[in-house]
């Protein structure tokens, strides 16, 4: 079996996404997502000028081979365009191994670890007593866990505060849109909101909440103290990972665990977080990690160290890479959350997926390869939008983490 044609797909039903369709010799296709939030033409180029040329007549079954020739081939290691780009292509070479073999990819990983991914979903509000009613939304809907954020007294908008129910989408305008942000509103504020909802819903519902990388180490270490009467599953990018000796600091001080990755790319971002223990949930991802070969490297290395995986979901990801997500989900044995942000109507008919969400659990899909594709006639009935993710500054004009 050859590599005959790979298309890149760019639409945007709701929001922009970027898919890679592989098409070989005997008629078999594979899908990958290639979305990279606010630089989906950069990956889109990427594949479509410097990988497609590359991948005709290649043999799609030699997935890793096909992965060391695309990362060492390129000489430029490591990056969020590279290794989005090379996740794509590694997604769809699973995807084809998977139909041939007539099983659905998780068996190929080495079959079920457990019945269901446990998801958690996303509450947020303006205020405190508005998102307790977003909260019970999501018990009523059998969600075992649930990320609240709520809007900050004195600043206008906050991160993570949707403006629909239940859908939320950051990327707003094409030239950045500009927030504004005081860590001391937030920490003063941020604790309450716990301790209101905690006293709600009582002690079995899973709490966690989402800093965006907004602190610094000794901010992050105080935040996790105040949080840790309310018990969260965990406290996520406290602070911007790069110097990862600085989670050290954290460390130090709080018990409440902490979850980083949605912008790692690779096992080579985390290496010291995981082998210092210094993080309790590692959030890389299919699309943004090199793809479904190299984010099970990433969680292998994770369970010698006590790391559970907790892949980011959010909406920006497509269903393809939610597809992805679940089928090595349930099959590691360190796996510990799924994040799961609905996507809208539009995304699902564009990507017609066969996984379902069953009592706070996803549930991959059981036809062969990944159980998801791309309806082409229907994505380019949504032409690309340029949409940017905002930027964010302190109240005196200095620029700060977004
Ligand atoms: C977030 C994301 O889901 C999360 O945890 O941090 O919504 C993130 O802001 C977006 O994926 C950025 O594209
Ligand atoms: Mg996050």
């Amino acid at each position: 079996m050859k590599i005959e044609d790979a298309r890149v797909i760019v639409c945007s039903p709701g929001r922009n996404f970027v898919t890679l369709k592989i098409v070989t010799d005997e008629g078999v296709t594979g899908v990958g997502d290639a979305t990279l939030n606010g630089r989906e033409l950069a990956v889109a180029s990427y594949l479509a000028d410097h990988v497609v040329p590359a991948l005709i007549g290649r043999d799609p079954g030699r997935i890793e081979d096909t992965w060391q020739y695309l990362y060492k081939g390129s000489y430029w290691r490591r990056g969020p365009v590279t290794m989005t780009a090379i996740a794509a292509v590694d997604t769809a070479l699973w995807d084809i191994k998977g139909k041939v073999a007539g099983l659905p990819v998780y068996q190929l990983l080495g079959g079920r670890s457990r019945e269901g991914v446990t998801v958690y979903g996303h509450a947020s509000a303006p205020d405190t007593e508005s998102v307790l009613t977003e909260v019970a939304r999501y018990v009523e809907l059998g969600y075992k866990a649930v990320r609240v954020q709520t809007g900050v007294p004195g600043l206008q908008t906050t991160y993570g505060v949707g403006r629909g129910r239940m859908f939320y989408e950051p990327a707003d305008a094409a030239v950045p849109s500009e927030a504004t942000w005081s860590t001391e509103r937030y920490l003063a504020h941020t604790p309450s909101v716990f301790a209101r909802v905690r006293d709600e819903f009582g002690p079995g519902l899973r709490l966690l909440h989402d800093v965006h990388h907004r602190l610094t180490p000794i901010e992050a270490a105080r935040l996790g103290r105040d949080l840790e009467p309310h018990r969260l599953t965990w406290m996520e990018d406290p602070v911007p990972a790069e110097l990862q000796e600085g989670f050290r600091l954290i460390r130090r001080h709080t018990t409440t665990p902490i979850a980083v990755g949605e912008v790692f790319n690779t096992v080579w971002d985390c290496q010291q977080l995981i082998t210092e223990q210094l993080v309790d949930y590692i959030r890389t991802t299919v699309v943004h990690a090199g793809g479904i070969s190299h984010l099970r490297r990433i969680f292998d290395l994770a369970a010698l160290y006590h790391v559970r995986s907790g892949s980011h979901g959010a909406t920006d990801l497509s269903p393809v890479c939610m597809a992805a997500a679940l089928h090595l989900d349930i099959s590691i044995p360190n796996f510990g959350l799924q994040e799961y942000m609905r996507h809208t109507e539009e995304t699902d008919a564009v990507f017609p997926h066969s996984y379902r969400f069953e009592d706070g659990y996803l549930l991959p899909s059981e036809s062969p390869g990944l159980g998801v594709d791309i309806d082409e006639a229907l994505a380019a009935e949504y032409p690309y939008k340029p949409a940017s993710l905002p930027v964010n500054r302190l109240e005196d004009g200095t620029m700060h983490s977004w």
